[in-house]
């Protein structure tokens, strides 16, 4: 390899390192607990849809895990995995403030799954009609930048390419929160939340 050749090589690499190096971190505060925080709806920007089908297991009469984040256009796989017969549906996906309809799997025996496709953005709250008791979440992300909070409220998303985006974090039972971020390489974003 001659030296300019070289140059090039190292210059594209050095530049695609830089374009995908960025991430995002911070802390969720005003709410205890696991929250979901993921950057919304980048204009004129549509991602594929992951092959692979996350599980949501009803297990122990609970769903498992509680919180779950997808990608807009995953197809999730509903196992029950207990003895007794459960049911999954969700009354309604909000998407904002903008209320969508649910849907009803009904209900099925040991072992078997359903799978379910997530083709719009939003959160669907999970229940199950023979245990009222039942809840689980799944939130939809416009995106694949997403990530979960450890207990203290901190998380980082990885591999976000430096741009403007509006971050949102949502937390079960509480109002989801928006904020503006320049992500330029590691950036720190932290939101709050309240009831
Ligand atoms: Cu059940």
């Amino acid at each position: 390899m001659n030296r300019s050749v070289a140059l090039v090589v190292m210059t594209i690499l050095a530049l695609t390192l830089a374009a995908t190096a960025g991430s995002i971190s911070g802390r969720v505060s005003g709410v205890t607990g696991e929250s979901v925080v993921y950057v919304d709806t980048i204009a004129g920007k549509t991602f594929p849809a992951p092959t692979e089908h996350p599980v949501i297991d009803q297990k122990g009469l609970m769903f498992q895990p509680h919180i779950n984040v997808v990608l807009v256009g995953t197809t999730v796989d509903f196992l029950n995995s207990d003895k007794v017969a459960h049911n999954v549906f969700w009354p309604s996906v909000m998407q904002g403030s903008k209320k969508l309809p649910g849907k009803n799997l009904g209900t099925w025996p040991t072992g078997e799954k359903r799978p379910f496709k997530f083709d719009q953005p939003g959160v669907a709250a999970l229940l199950c009609n023979v245990h009222p008791e039942m809840a689980g979440y799944i939130v939809v992300s416009p995106t694949p930048y997403y990530a979960t909070t450890d207990k203290s409220g901190s998380y980082k998303i990885e591999n976000v390419p430096d741009g403007q985006y509006n971050v949102v974090a949502w937390h079960e039972g509480a109002k989801t929160s928006t904020k503006p971020v320049t992500v330029a390489g590691d950036t720190k974003a932290d939101l709050t939340v309240s009831k």
